[in-house]
C-alpha cells in the first residue's frame, strides 16, 4: 500500500467509509495544477480495498494526462466507491446521496461525473446535494447527458488518424477494425465505423447485446478468449482495461490499438512491449478524452453541442499526430510521448 501511494505522485486521497451501506469511497485528487480535479465516479465490486485503491489512484492519474495532453483546464481526480456484493436497490440510491453530500461538502476541490457502474440518472441523484459539482446529468434535470456519444466520436476520430498515417488510408472502407466491448462507448464506435465502411467484427459478453449485434446487424463475433488472436488492422478495446499485457501483446495479429477503455496497459511495460511489435498503441487517455473533454466545454465554458465536436476531434487529431512524430523522432512509445507532451503542460502552467 505505501508503494502504491508513493509511486502514485498525487496530491490527496480521501478514504471515506459509508457505514449503513458498509461502502468504501475513495477519492483521488492526482492534480489540481491546471484547474479542479475532475473526473467519473466508479461504483463496482472489488475484492479488496487494496485492488479499489490501485484502481482510483491509476484512473486518477490519467484523468490529469487526460486533460493535460489538450491543454484543457482541468486537474485530474476519480472517485471509486467499492460496493458490497449484495447492496440492494434502495440502498443504492442512500448511498448516492449520501455521496453527493460529501462531494458538496468538498466544496469543489473535486467534480465528478460517470463512470464504469454509475450513470446519468445517479448524477442527478448525486447533484440533488453536490452540484455544481456534477457533470452529466440527464437532459431532464438540465445536465449534458451521458458522455459515451462524445468519448465515441474521439475514438473514432482517433482511429481515422492512426489509419491514415500508419496504414496509408484515409478512408475507411474495407479497414478490417475489432471493437470489443458495445455498451455507450463501443456501440456508438461500431455506428460510426459502419457508416464509414470498416468491415467489422464486435466481442461482448452480454448475450443480449451480441443478439442484436451478430444476428440484426449481421456483423462477425468474435469470442472473449479470441480477441487478441484476430487478425484484423486496428483492435478497438471499449470494454475493460488491462488488456494489454506480456502474455496478451506477442498474440496480436493488428497494426493499430486505438479503443475507449481506461487503463489498456496492464503495466508501464507493456508500451514497449508493445512499440517492439512494430504495432501503433494509440494512448488510452488520449483517444479517449472526447467525453471529458466535451461535456466539461459544454457544461462548464459553454460549449455548443457543435463546437464540443468540433473541439474532440481536433483535439484527438492534433494530439496523435504529435505523438506519432515524438515517437518516431525520439524511438520512444506512444504512451512516453503522450506522457512528455502532459508533463509539458503541467511544468508550463504558471
Ligand atoms: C473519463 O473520461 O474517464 C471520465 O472520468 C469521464 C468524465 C465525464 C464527464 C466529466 C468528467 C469525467
Amino acid at each position: 500500500m505505501e508503494g502504491l501511494l508513493s509511486d502514485w505522485g498525487g496530491e490527496r486521497l480521501l478514504v471515506h467509509h459509508d457505514h449503513p451501506s458498509g461502502a468504501w469511497i475513495l477519492i483521488g485528487i492526482h492534480s489540481s495544477r491546471l484547474g479542479p480535479a475532475t473526473g467519473g465516479t466508479r461504483m463496482q465490486c472489488y475484492p479488496d480495498l487494496q485492488a479499489a485503491l490501485a484502481d482510483v489512484l491509476r484512473l486518477s492519474a490519467g484523468m490529469t494526462y487526460k486533460y493535460a495532453v489538450p491543454g484543457f483546464p482541468r486537474g485530474g481526480g476519480k472517485a471509486v466507491i467499492r460496493v458490497p456484493a449484495d447492496l440492494e436497490p434502495g440502498a443504492r440510491g442512500a448511498l448516492l446521496r449520501r455521496y453527493g453530500e460529501l462531494i458538496g461538502e468538498l466544496g469543489g476541490m473535486f467534480w465528478t461525473g460517470p463512470d464504469v457502474g454509475t450513470s446519468s440518472a445517479d448524477m442527478d441523484v448525486i447533484a440533488e446535494a453536490g452540484a455544481p459539482y456534477v457533470f452529466c446529468r440527464t437532459p431532464e434535470a438540465g445536465g449534458a447527458g451521458t458522455s459515451g456519444p462524445l468519448t465515441a466520436l474521439g475514438v473514432y476520430a482517433g482511429i481515422r488518424v492512426a489509419c491514415q498515417e500508419v496504414l496509408g488510408r484515409a478512408q475507411l472502407d474495407g479497414v478490417r477494425v475489432l471493437v470489443q466491448g458495445t455498451g455507450s462507448v463501443g456501440g456508438k464506435l461500431i455506428e460510426h465505423l459502419r457508416e464509414a465502411g470498416a468491415e467489422l467484427c464486435f466481442s461482448e459478453v452480454d448475450e443480449r447485446a451480441i443478439e442484436h449485434y451478430r444476428d440484426q446487424l449481421g456483423l462477425r463475433f468474435v469470442p472473449s478468449g479470441e480477441v487478441c488472436d484476430t487478425d484484423c488492422d486496428v483492435y478497438a478495446p471499449c470494454a475493460l482495461g488491462g488488456v494489454l499485457d506480456a502474455e496478451t501483446i506477442p498474440r496480436l495479429r493488428c497494426r493499430i490499438v486505438a479503443g475507449g477503455a481506461n487503463n489498456q496497459l496492464a503495466e508501464e511495460a507493456d508500451a514497449e512491449r508493445i512499440r517492439a511489435r512494430g504495432i501503433f498503441y494509440a494512448p488510452d487517455y488520449v483517444v479517449n478524452v472526447g467525453g471529458a473533454l466535451g461535456i466539461t466545454g459544454i457544461e462548464s465554458m459553454g460549449w455548443s453541442e457543435a463546437q464540443a465536436a468540433e473541439r474532440v476531434i481536433e483535439s484527438v487529431r492534433e494530439a496523435l499526430l504529435r505523438i506519432l512524430e515524438m515517437s518516431e523522432a525520439q524511438g520512444i512509445s506512444s504512451e512516453a510521448a503522450a506522457r512528455r507532451i502532459a508533463q509539458e503542460r503541467l511544468s508550463d502552467s504558471t
